[in-house]
């Protein structure tokens, strides 16, 4: 059975949109795995500790066989791939920060797992990246994604270049 995944994508290192073009040709490359769409990127100022640079971000529309754990494993795998380092510091600084945002209609809670992502609700560089995959989205609680764009201002998020078209 397939399921319908939105990948959200953070990187303010390294040349972030590099990073991020690479991150989708890794989704791309998933077994039993389809990525169907990727949002433009968007840069923004860091939520957060200030004292780091701006992020591009992207989200990631896929159809994906892989149960959401393994998913999970893959999507950290492709992290290290790409030089992250956890820290202890959180929000602080990532060559890239691969997040399940929704699986289906899914509401999981585990250790380490929580779905829809926490705070993705009021992110705007995650709610309008997903606006433009499908603005008629709606929440696993009923909530349109309509409904939280209102609620959620743009800021300094700024659109800057599409994510080349992927088969
Ligand atoms: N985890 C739980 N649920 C999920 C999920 N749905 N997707 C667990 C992915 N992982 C999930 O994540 C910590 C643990 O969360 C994982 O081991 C997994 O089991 P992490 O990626 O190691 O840590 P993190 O990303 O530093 O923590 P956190 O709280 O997830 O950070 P965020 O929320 O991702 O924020 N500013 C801008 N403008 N743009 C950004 O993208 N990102 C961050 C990081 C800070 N400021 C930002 C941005
Ligand atoms: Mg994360």
């Amino acid at each position: 059975m397939s399921n319908r995944c939105y990948i959200g994508l953070g990187s303010n290192q390294s040349a972030p949109a590099t990073q991020l073009y690479r991150a989708c040709d890794a989704l791309a490359a998933l077994p039993q795995t389809e990525l169907l769409s990727c949002s433009r990127l968007y840069r923004s100022a860091p939520m957060g500790p200030q004292d780091q640079p701006d992020y591009v971000n992207a989200v990631a529309l896929i159809d994906t066989a892989l149960e959401p754990l393994i998913l999970l494993d893959a999507l950290q795998r492709i992290e290290q791939q790409q030089g992250r380092t956890r820290k202890a510091e959180r929000w602080g600084p990532r060559t890239l920060d691969l997040d399940i945002l929704l699986y289906g209609h899914q509401q999981i809670s585990c250790d380490r797992l929580q779905v829809p992502h926490y705070h993705m609700c009021a992110r705007a560089f995650v709610l309008y990246p997903l606006a433009e995959l499908d603005p008629k989205l709606t929440m696993p609680n009923g909530t349109t994604l309509q409904q939280l764009l209102k609620e959620c201002p743009a800021g300094s998020l700024e659109a800057l270049a599409d994510l080349p078209a992927q088969g």
